[in-house]
């Protein structure tokens, strides 16, 4: 009995901090680029994150807002190399999709929700 009470408590503090990470403005997510994919491909962030993407391959790659038919105007990496990051801060709640415009089957999407009041 003693066990399963210290864990339920271990699993409500973290879940805690979690919401209490989520919902502060100046934090930052990762999203990696490896064997030509984003991941995670799908990424939920609070209004006034900063997203910075790592390319792990030895290719070339770009985060380019929109679809290859449809770009957006909110951001566009240009090209970047291995090793090398690229970051933007998510000032605007919405819905984003990205790509990379070298590879244009390489998606992604960052969904930005308003700040709770
Ligand atoms: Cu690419």
């Amino acid at each position: 009995m003693f066990c399963i009470l210290s864990i339920a408590t271990i699993a409500g503090i973290s879940t805690a901090t979690a919401r209490a990470e989520s919902s502060n403005n100046q934090a930052a997510m990762n999203v990696n680029i490896k064997l030509f994919t984003f991941k995670p491909k799908a990424l939920e962030v609070p209004v006034g994150t900063t997203v910075v993407w790592t390319n792990g391959d030895a290719v070339d790659h770009t985060v380019t807002n929109g679809t290859p038919d449809k770009p957006g105007a909110a951001f566009d990496s240009g090209l970047f190399n291995l090793g090398k990051t690229f970051s933007f801060t998510f000032a605007q709640p919405g819905e984003y999709n990205y790509y990379c415009k070298k590879h244009d089957f390489m998606r992604g999407t960052v969904k930005v929700s308003p700040a709770k009041n």
